[in-house]
């Protein structure tokens, strides 16, 4: 059973994830993504899709057109642990 976040890898966060913020009401993170148009944002949901399936652990999202955005929670630990900490960074090399 994976555990949630402790307070200090929280207080982190914001440091390890600079992109991420913290979805309001909700122990989950979020960030958007944009791109030129919609085939690039498809490639990517494609290649987070293929990462979320290697580590066992999907994000939620959500695409309208060129527009992406993912929130990372973990619904086996009813809020943030560690495996969402390690999408979400390697989401971001993804990214570029
Ligand atoms: N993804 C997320 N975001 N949270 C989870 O708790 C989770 C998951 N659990 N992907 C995984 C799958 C689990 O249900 C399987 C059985 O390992």
């Amino acid at each position: 059973m994976v555990e949630r976040l402790d307070a200090a890898s929280r207080a982190r966060l914001a440091e390890t994830l600079p992109e991420w913020r913290m979805v309001e009401g909700r122990d989950a993170i979020r960030r958007e993504f944009r791109f030129r148009d919609f085939s690039e944002a498809w490639g990517f949901m494609a290649r987070v899709a293929l990462l979320a399936e290697r580590q066992d652990h999907h994000p939620e999202w959500r695409n309208v057109w060129n527009r992406v955005e993912i929130v990372l929670t973990t619904h086996d630990a009813g809020g943030l642990s560690r495996r969402d900490v390690e999408l979400a960074r390697a989401i971001d090399a993804l990214a570029g």
